[in-house]
């Protein structure tokens, strides 16, 4: 039932005691009802276990029109769990995770492969573009998300480091920032989730400025973002040289709201919502892949809307 396994981590993860994560993609498994995914769910964890365990489902939620997500979890002892989250597409399951807790010295059974992120970008979906894109509701306010919690910010000491594969590495103040030149853009804004909203007004420094001055080096492919809160992501490098992308510092012509990233946010209109990682301190250019905190849940490494790249397929 199982095609490949990865075993990923993300230094989020760290932070909420989860050491690793084991993420599988499944041959897809057609399912009727919840039971149905309760029951496959049971004997594929079990497999992996070596044991018979039994799950609770904790929450489930809709990610998108098109996805369900169940999070289960195991309950060990001294309050420790296995959590396990199973991606459901349409009636499909497509995907099942394993967050393994800090300090578990357990045994799991699977044929580990190296995940390959080339491999999804050529990935085919049609994209025929619809408005909202497909998958999307409208809503009017954005929703706030902090899954690290709002960091305390001293703009005193804070500052945006750009460095890695990069001819000159730069470190900015909010000042300097505005220094670079700002430039407003008016945006829709799409959460994994299924909410969008329309029209959002965002000032900031485009990110091809940036780019231009630090001169990343040819091997480059990806960019790693790293937030005060532990929060981190990962851009291809052809999705932040876009004309579109901005470092923000404002919202509709104010500072950003603490809320919403202040000092300084990553916007990136085509992708969704996560990779617009809040309260930014460090991009790092590379030339490898790395997941960040939600692509080590097993989102997907390019999360383009008009593609409805959701989830990672391979
Ligand atoms: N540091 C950090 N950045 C983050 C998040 C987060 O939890 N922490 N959530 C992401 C997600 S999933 C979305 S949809 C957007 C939401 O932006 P908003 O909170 O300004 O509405 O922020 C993204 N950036
Ligand atoms: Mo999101």
């Amino acid at each position: 039932m199982i095609k490949q396994c990865y075993e990923t981590s993300s230094k989020g993860l760290l932070t909420k005691g989860v050491s690793r994560v084991l993420d599988c993609a499944v041959e897809e498994y057609s399912v009727r009802d919840v039971p149905e995914v309760v029951d496959y769910t049971t004997s594929l964890v079990n497999r992996v276990l070596g044991k018979n365990t039994s799950l609770s489902l904790d929450s489930s939620e809709c990610i998108g029109t098109t996805h369900t997500l169940y999070r289960f979890r195991i309950v060990l002892e001294k309050g420790k769990y296995i959590g396990v989250r199973v991606v459901v597409r349409g009636r499909t399951i497509v995907r099942v995770l394993l967050t393994i807790p800090m300090g578990l010295d357990i045994g799991l059974h699977y044929q580990g492969s190296i995940y390959n992120p080339t491999r999804e970008l050529t990935w085919k979906q049609s994209n025929t573009q619809t408005d909202p894109p497909r998958g999307q509701v409208y809503v009017d306010l954005p929703v706030v998300y902090a899954i690290l919690g709002i960091p305390d910010v001293d703009l005193r000491s804070w500052r945006l480091s750009i460095n890695g594969l990069v001819e000159n590495p730069a470190v900015y103040t909010l000042p300097e920032l505005y220094d670079l030149g700002v430039e407003t853009v008016k945006t829709s804004f799409h959460c994994v989730t299924g909410w969008s909203v329309r029209e959002l007004e965002f000032t900031g420094v485009p990110a091809e400025r940036i780019i231009e001055v630090v001169k990343p080096l040819k091997s480059v492919e990806w960019v790693y973002v790293e937030s005060l809160d532990g929060y981190t992501t990962i851009i291809p490098f052809t999705e932040l040289n876009n004309p579109k992308t901005l470092i923000a510092i404002e919202m509709n012509g104010k500072p950003l709201n603490i809320l919403h990233g202040y000092p300084a946010r990553l916007v990136i209109p085509q992708l969704y919502g996560w990779k617009s990682a809040k309260w930014i301190s460090r991009i790092s250019f590379m030339n490898k892949y790395i997941d960040g905190y939600w692509e080590s849940l097993g989102y997907h490494p390019r999360g383009r809307v008009d593609l409805e790249e959701r989830f990672k397929n391979t």
